[in-house]
């Protein structure tokens, strides 16, 4: 049964769970190639020294919400890798590299898996079609994947094999045939309580959840991340930021002019885990 929130803000209450509850972040500096990140449409030129700044609001939101921050050094090679997102999904004791569907974001995942394992016993690797963790949205009971442009049925087929043989389930989506991640179009903004777009939603994927819907015209503000017990959100964004507040949510607005110039919000620029 699909149920939307109306005002119930205990609903959304205190972080609890290994989807929303967190003590660490990973994020990497923007590196000057950053300029020539994948992109869907021309926006308009990145402003580098901007998105840097922005990059900084970002690492300090996390603070803000709790997170021990360790910032990467920059990949000039890889135009996208502040996109660390994208290279992996963690899990409790469980880190599994992605496999990119964009080949020139293939060489950020080694570097990424060298500076995880000391911190994860358990390591797993996509060898086999291909998978981008912004296709991936985690919530207490499951591990959403949604097949796109970037993640297709092979590589899904595998997560899925790596993560039941963990304990974890799994229920393979589609995204929205214009839309470049799942998560580009929802996140988890409380234990039980997804964020979405209206398109995403309306396939009735996230029956058995609270939905809650992105006011029209602000469908990119479905990119968020909830951090224990704060959401940090873009800023530009007046009705889904009042939508939030008026749930009882803790919200930090972040800048993203410039990261959204190719295509990247707010949950790609860091993995959330727990040391
Ligand atoms: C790309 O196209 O791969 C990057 N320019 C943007 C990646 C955004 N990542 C994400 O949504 N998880």
């Amino acid at each position: 049964m699909k149920r939307t929130i109306q005002n119930t803000p205990s609903l959304l209450g205190l972080a609890a769970t290994h989807a929303t509850r967190f003590s660490a972040a990973i994020t990497r500096q923007p590196a000057n190639s950053a300029v020539d990140g994948l992109r869907t449409d021309n926006t308009g030129a990145v402003d580098i020294e901007l998105m840097l700044r922005q990059h900084s609001e970002y690492r300090q939101a996390l603070q803000q919400a709790g997170a021990i921050v360790t910032e990467l050094p920059a990949l000039s090679a890889y135009p996208d890798a502040h996109f660390v997102e994208d290279t992996t999904l963690c899990l409790p004791n469980l880190a599994v590299m992605m496999r990119p569907g964009a080949e020139t974001r293939r060489g950020e995942v080694a570097p990424m898996r060298k500076v995880l394992s000391p911190i994860f016993e358990n390591i797993a690797d996509i060898t086999d079609g291909c998978i981008e963790a912004g296709d991936i949205l985690t919530t207490p009971s499951e591990v959403l994947v949604g097949l796109s442009a970037r993640t297709n049925q092979t590589g899904a087929d595998q997560l899925r094999q790596i993560l039941n043989s963990h304990g974890y389930a799994m229920r393979i989506l589609k995204t929205p045939s214009d839309v470049l991640h799942f998560k580009t179009d929802c996140s988890l903004i409380a234990d039980e309580c997804i964020l979405s777009t209206q398109r995403l939603a309306s396939n009735g994927c996230f029956e058995g959840y609270q939905t809650l819907l992105v006011p029209t015209g602000e469908e990119a503000a479905a990119n968020l991340i909830r951090y224990n017990d704060h959401i940090i959100m873009p800023a530009g964004f007046p009705k889904t930021e009042a939508m939030l507040r008026a749930k009882g949510l803790t919200v930090i607005c972040v800048a993203n002019s410039e990261c959204a110039k190719i295509d990247g919000g707010m949950s790609c620029l860091s993995l959330r885990l727990w040391l």
